[in-house]
């Protein structure tokens, strides 16, 4: 087998690849994903731009009544503090030993006021309730009941200065994944606290999670610590999207 060739976006430039792309998507100029120009991130940018021409801007995914909820897995790290992992977080470990009491998630970046919010904190905040399919890039799918805060909401409460452009989710288990302002204002994007009526368990992203219902399943960060609001493009993405995943998986 051939080893795959790695192109730079340099090579990418001079081959003329790049002007083949702005041609094609003269007109939605506006809507171009920040992977934009990259060319091996070329799915992106046709995705998000297909996306945000046809979607009304606030569209919500499709919700499911109790009847529909499914068996769940759960995938990737399913404990941060398992010693048997390749960097167990020993913070996790006392955090869960507490029951989760010392939490805080911190919400820093391009805000008015970088805030720290336990999870109590969070669920005084007003709440939202969704039955929704979760797709994973591994090919199954799940319905699960979500119970959390808006992340707008949260947002608010630190004050999103008017230059910010993305929201990154860093995790206790060391992932970064950024979505966009469309993304995190979006009134079905949630810090999730609850599933399916219960306390989210440790295996689904305890104590809190990211669910971020217009992409793929591994935006939806488990065990979410903190949250960084930007105007430049976080380019710091770990985990899956490392692996080669687009930063933009609209669904
Ligand atoms: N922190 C963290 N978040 C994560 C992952 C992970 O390994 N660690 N896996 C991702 C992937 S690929 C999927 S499909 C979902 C799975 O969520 P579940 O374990 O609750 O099914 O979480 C996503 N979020
Ligand atoms: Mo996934």
């Amino acid at each position: 087998m051939r080893k795959p060739v790695a192109i730079t976006r340099r090579q990418a430039l001079l081959a003329g690849l790049m002007p083949v792309g702005s041609l094609i998507l003269t007109g939605c100029s506006k809507e171009l994903p920040p992977t934009y120009g990259h060319i091996l991130r070329m799915g992106d940018t046709f995705t998000y731009a297909a996306h945000h021409a046809l979607l009304p801007k606030q569209a919500l995914v499709k919700e499911f009544s109790r009847n529909d909820i499914s068996s769940f897995p759960a995938i990737g790290v399913t404990d941060p503090g398992d010693p048997k992992i390749r960097r167990p977080s020993h913070a996790y470990r006392a955090l869960q030993r507490d029951g989760f009491r010392d939490f805080r998630l911190s919400v820093d970046g391009l805000v008015a006021k970088p805030t720290s919010l336990s999870l109590s904190d969070l669920q005084r905040l007003p709440s939202r309730t969704q039955i929704t399919k979760h797709m994973c890039e591994e090919g199954w799918t799940a319905i699960a009941e979500w119970t959390g805060v808006p992340l707008s909401r949260v947002l608010d409460v630190a004050g999103v200065q008017p230059a910010a452009r993305f929201v990154t989710f860093l995790s206790l288990d060391g992932r970064a994944e950024s979505i966009d302002m469309l993304d995190a204002l979006h009134p079905q994007t949630l810090l999730a606290y609850g599933m399916n009526g219960a306390e989210i368990p440790v295996r689904h992203g305890a104590p809190v999670r990211a669910r971020v219902e217009r992409q793929m399943g591994y935006k939806s960060v488990k065990y979410v610590q903190q949250i960084v609001v930007s105007d430049t493009f976080p380019d710091s993405s770990t985990g899956i999207i490392k692996a080669g995943w687009a930063w933009y998986a609209g669904i």
